[in-house]
């Protein structure tokens, strides 16, 4: 039995998900490297095709959003990259790194606001997830890699 790969718990962890649109359009090289030359470090790295129970676990803070439906459809219409990233403030600093959620009025030089399009579907298309808190993250870091997380 190979020992299971277990994250640093002194270190800041976030999960990052190179959404369904990235995947299919070829973005997932250029959204990792952009988190490797930043100084971040990847710690777990999956392509997966996410059922609608995981997303639901995922996005349950939206579960109530009339476009819950159109996300669920959105994030489970082809694979998708998940990972672990690693770093000082990593949480933080990637979410600056994202841009804000509609890609039109991201900011050039984020990731959205140079990668995404306005796709005009039901839900906002936007390359990238990225943990929004430390609870969060650790919260989301233990659905999509559990085997990489430490149980008391
Ligand atoms: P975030 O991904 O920028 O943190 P959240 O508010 O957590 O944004 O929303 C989760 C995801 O749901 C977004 O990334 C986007 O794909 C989708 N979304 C958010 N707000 C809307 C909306 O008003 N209409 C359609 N889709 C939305």
């Amino acid at each position: 039995m190979p020992t299971p790969e277990l994250l640093d718990p002194d270190k800041e962890h976030t999960l990052v998900l190179i959404k369904p649109d990235a995947y299919e359009r070829g973005l997932t090289g250029e959204i990792l490297r952009r988190i490797e030359v930043k100084g971040y470090r990847l710690k777990g790295l999956k392509v997966k095709k996410a059922s609608r129970e995981l997303l639901t676990a995922h996005y349950v803070e939206h579960k109530d959003q009339p476009f819950f439906p159109a996300l669920l459809d959105y994030m489970s219409s082809g694979p998708l990259v998940a990972v672990v990233v690693e770093g000082d403030r990593v949480i933080e600093g990637f979410r600056t790194m994202m841009g804000q959620t509609n890609p039109t009025l991201a900011a050039p030089g984020t990731i959205r606001g140079d990668l995404g399009r306005d796709w005009k579907t039901p839900a906002v298309q936007n390359v990238v997830h990225g943990s929004d808190s430390p609870t969060s993250a650790d919260r989301e870091i233990a659905l999509w890699f559990p085997e990489l997380v430490f149980k008391d």
